[in-house]
């Protein structure tokens, strides 16, 4: 299984599982997370642009992720497999990345939907401590996950593309859960 997205509320453990298997299969881990605070930091328009959004905890405007999904995705290191993290964030973002697919004639093989309750999502994120892991800010990004986001999951059972992982585990556990599923 070498296209896979990632889907999941703040705090997840997207990123970290991402990591982990992006690792093994060497293939590229594309957050748009990352690249947004990456674009923050070099003060980049597109930073600029998504500072406010992020920092409320607020979906930043489609154009501007679906922007750079396009230009990562037509990269040559991301012709033969990628782990999607973060994207897409809402239906929207994932009509265009079924249109964008085809265009560049790939598919996904599968979407995982980390599956985590909101209790300890909330004790997660306040131990990281990164800049938008405030009390408020992270109950705006649950609220944006179960209006926004949360809807992809029946978007992709219908595509008969999504498996569900206990993401209540310890990390090397919800690994061993996800090796099984996408292996
Ligand atoms: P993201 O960077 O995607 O933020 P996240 O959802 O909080 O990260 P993630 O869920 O990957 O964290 P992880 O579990 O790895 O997005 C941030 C912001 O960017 C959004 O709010 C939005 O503004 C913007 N954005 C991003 N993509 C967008 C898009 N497509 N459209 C519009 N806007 C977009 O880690 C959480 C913590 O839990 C870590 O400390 C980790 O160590 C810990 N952890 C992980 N697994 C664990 C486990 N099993 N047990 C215990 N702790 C664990």
């Amino acid at each position: 299984m070498a296209r896979l997205i990632f889907v999941g509320p703040p705090g997840a453990g997207k990123g970290t599982q991402s990591k982990f298997l992006a690792d093994a299969h060497q293939i590229p881990h594309i957050s748009t997370g990352d690249i947004l605070r990456e674009s923050v930091a070099a003060k980049t328009s597109l930073g600029v642009q998504a500072q406010g959004y992020m920092d409320r905890g607020e979906l930043v405007p489609d154009q501007l992720v679906i922007d750079l999904i396009r230009e990562r995705l037509s990269k040559p290191d991301a012709q033969s497999g990628w782990i999607l993290d973060g994207f897409p964030r809402n239906v929207a973002q994932a009509e265009f990345l079924d249109a964008l697919l085809s265009e560049l004639h790939q598919g996904c093989d599968r979407v995982v939907n980390f599956d985590v309750p909101d209790p300890v999502l909330l004790v997660r994120l306040l131990s990281r401590g990164r800049k938008d892991d405030n009390e408020e800010t992270i109950r705006r990004r649950l609220e944006v996950y179960r209006e926004q986001t949360a809807p992809l999951i029946s978007y992709y059972e219908s595509q008969q593309k999504l498996v569900t992982v206990n993401g209540d585990q310890s990390m090397d556990e919800v690994a061993a859960a996800l090796n099984q599923v996408v292996a």
